[in-house]
């Protein structure tokens, strides 16, 4: 194991410089390098000063994640930073990039700290369900105070260098050679005659029940069902109420146990998923990116519009195409509307209004797209209409422009074979509202070229999207395996669940909004047109998806006409219960013969509904639509509100154990049409093998 630890004297100030690739993750190789180093200064003549940074893009951006699953090896950083900071020369640690948990923590330790001006610091554990385990949890509040350390260890986001500095977290803002700025800093403190200041000698003044309850309050909201915090909040407790090495040491058990929780376990899933969807790097040469510069975009209603905020987001120019001046008006009116709320909210400046409007340039006419790198079409979902649009492409656009459809059902091959360039022809599944949500589904069709495939991961990167590679089905990863989950959710109303009774156990399981909840939203009419046009994909059991039915039938499509599963006073998203319609589908059920119970559990309704969706997931893999669960998982955690901190539907499948999810698909199987329970045979095999998808997955990486 090379050590990513140098240690050079200059001038008699010790520089200590990690440096290991890619973002200097604390690894079991720099903790002995940092300790071996520390030995050296201790047992060596004592220098006049250290300086500590990290060569490449970053300083320290946290301890290495991939090590949590095993036992720690010794050295404990804990036991390093505590020799770093008993150095008896003053130490100064340079930060530069993203300076986040351990790394962080390693910077409290020293005596003094320097940051270069674009520096991001911050403690993103909560994300990944830890408590802080070395010791930043009783140094931060020493440092900043208690509030402002349980603000930024709660939060979990990265302050810039300039709101460090005022918070007291570093000491100054450098630029240029960071080894240089850390030396004469270092030169300027003894020159001054400064000394070693210990950040684990300062005190802490208490926080109130009143002001910790604001900072718990805002921290759920923003990390939901997480139960981190609660811990954080008892770590910083200690850290007022203990002097530090007992502090330290609650710090230590709450860490460690933070590790081993399912939390944990499902985030720190999610963290090295997400970091996985792309397949370009595996496909070799051919994978070359093609340049985008300008985006055509056909629709500009709500998809439409949405789509080009992303892109002037991120600065890139848009051709917005509508069929006449009236669409386009009220399209780029609606995107102005959205700006608008962004600048109420603070979020936006209105000149950075202006200047991304000045990049959507609309038009009428197919010739504008000539020039465009790649032209992305979102208008409603009519094969007949899409393939039109692509033959009018195929004539105006130039060579090896990339020719995307935004469409969430249909068949990608049957609009690729419209064109001459079939290569050229991709899905880019935008999920509503497209300017807000993070997941782009990257829809492979049977011809497209590698290349084309490069060129969507990076534009999704650029816009920041996380794509994730589906081929070509029925409603891809996502929607396809929301069809059963949905059918479900439904059946249970018509079997006498009440639709809040139904939306809250999902939603207590960690959705972030019920199933019948989100159509009301969406507008019950969108589901139903889409079954009606796709004849082919429904149930022969004629008892699924009566619940929407009866609704459409009488008029009541969700919030638009205040009145669906849920009923809605003006103005208000409130969910009321909707007894008409309650009754109606009592009625509709008696009608089909399905006798109405009382004795719905929660358990019930999740197991249904999740196990249902799983199942497919299993197909998914099986037909190769998902390259692997994580994918599937990252779709569903990312576009659809699944919990993160349950990991994904197939993650939870495997927590809850593949036997207990097959035993359940049977047991419903038989309680209720037995050919829409039929297990996948993926999810039979790893059942026989006593395997999990995770396990499956590592298999055919061999
Ligand atoms: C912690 O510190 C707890 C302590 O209190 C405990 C002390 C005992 N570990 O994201 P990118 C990999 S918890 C291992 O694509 P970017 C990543 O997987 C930690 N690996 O780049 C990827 O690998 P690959 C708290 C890590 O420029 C590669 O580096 N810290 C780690 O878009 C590039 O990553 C965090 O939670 C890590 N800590 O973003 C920070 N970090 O190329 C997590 C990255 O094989 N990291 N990798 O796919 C980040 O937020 C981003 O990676 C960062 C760079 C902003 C740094």
């Amino acid at each position: 194991m090379a050590n990513p630890v140098s240690l050079a004297i200059d001038d008699g100030i010790a520089v200590i410089t990690v440096d290991s690739p890619p973002v200097n993750a604390i690894s079991v190789a720099m903790r002995r390098g940092l300790s071996a180093a520390l030995s050296l200064l201790a047992d060596g003549p004592v220098p006049r000063g250290v300086v500590l940074l990290c060569a490449g893009r970053t300083f320290m951006a946290g301890a290495d994640i991939s090590e949590f699953d095993s036992v720690l090896v010794p050295p404990d950083l804990r036991q390093v930073l505590w020799e770093f900071e008993s150095l008896a020369c003053p130490t100064v640690v340079v930060l530069h990039g993203t300076a986040l948990g351990g790394g962080v923590e390693v910077a409290l330790a020293a005596h003094y700290r320097i940051a270069e001006r674009h520096t991001k610091i911050g403690f993103p554990e909560i994300t990944l369900g830890i408590v802080p385990g070395a010791v930043g949890t009783q140094r931060l509040p020493r440092l900043i105070g208690a509030e402002a350390a349980l603000g930024l260890l709660l939060d979990g986001k990265p302050v810039s260098a300039e709101q460090a500095l005022a918070l007291g977290l570093v000491d100054a803002l450098v630029d240029g050679d960071l080894r240089a700025a850390g030396i004469a800093f270092m030169q300027d403190l003894l020159a001054a005659g400064k000394g070693p200041r210990r950040t684990r000698d300062g005190v802490v003044e208490p926080l109130s029940e009143a002001q910790i309850g604001v900072l718990r309050s805002k921290s759920a909201r923003q990390h939901r069902g997480v139960i981190t915090a609660e811990l954080d909040i008892q770590a910083v407790r200690a850290a007022w109420e203990l002097p530090f090495e007992q502090g330290a040491a609650v710090e230590r058990v709450l860490s460690e146990g933070s590790l081993l929780s399912p939390e944990s376990k499902a985030l720190r899933h999610l963290f090295f998923a997400e970091r996985a969807v792309s397949p370009v790097p595996a496909m070799g040469p051919s994978a070359v990116a093609r340049r985008v510069g300008r985006i055509g975009i056909i629709g500009s209603g709500t998809m439409g519009g949405g789509i080009a905020m992303a892109f002037a987001n991120a600065g890139i120019a848009v051709v917005l195409l509508d069929v006449d001046q009236a669409a386009l008006d009220r399209g780029l009116a609606m995107v102005r509307k959205n700006y608008a709320l962004s600048v109420k909210r603070g979020r936006l400046t209105a000149l950075a209004v202006e200047q991304r409007m000045a990049l959507i340039s609309p038009t009428t006419q197919y010739a504008d797209l000539a020039q465009v790198d790649l032209v992305i079409e979102a208008v409603f979902e009519n094969l007949a209409l899409k393939q039109q649009i692509f033959v009018q492409l195929d004539q105006v656009c130039r060579p090896g422009a990339v020719l995307a459809t935004n469409t969430s059902t249909l068949d990608i091959n049957l609009i690729a074979a419209v064109t001459g360039r079939p290569q050229d022809v991709i899905g880019l599944h935008f999920f509503s509202p497209a300017n807000v949500m993070r997941l782009l589904e990257i829809v492979r069709t049977d011809t497209t070229a590698d290349d084309v495939v490069a060129t969507a991961f990076e534009l999704a990167k650029r816009i920041g999207k996380i794509g994730v590679l589906s081929r070509v089905c029925f409603g891809f990863i996502g929607n396809r395996m929301m069809d059963p989950y949905a059918r479900e959710a439904e059946r249970l109303v018509l079997e006498g669940a009440s639709p809040a009774q139904v939306d809250g156990a999902l939603e207590a399981f960690g959705m972030a909004m019920g199933i019948l909840a989100v159509f009301d939203l969406a507008g019950i009419d969108v589901g139903v047109k889409v079954r009606q046009a796709n004849p082919q994909q429904n149930s022969p059991d004629p008892t699924f998806y009566r619940c929407d039915a009866v609704l459409y039938e009488q008029g009541w499509l969700g919030q638009k006409t205040g009145k669906g599963y849920y009923r809605y006073d003006a103005g208000s998203r409130e969910r009321g219960v909707h007894a008409e319609a309650e009754n109606l589908m009592a009625a509709e059920a008696a009608r089909l013969g399905v006798a109405q119970r009382t004795n719905i559990t929660e358990r019930e309704i999740t197991e249904r509904c999740l196990f249902a969706m799983i199942n497919e997931g299993a197909r998914i893999l099986e037909e190769g639509i998902a390259r692997c669960p994580g994918d599937i998982d990252v779709v569903y955690t990312s576009g659809y509100g699944f919990a993160r901190w349950r990991g994904g539907p197939m993650f939870w499948a495997d927590q809850v154990g593949l036997d207990t999810v097959l035993a359940g698909i049977e047991k419903y199987g038989r309680q209720a049409s037995p050919a829409d329970w039929e297990p996948a045979p993926l999810l039979v095999r790893l059942v026989s093998e006593g395997s999990t998808f995770t396990a499956w997955q590592a298999s055919r990486h061999g």
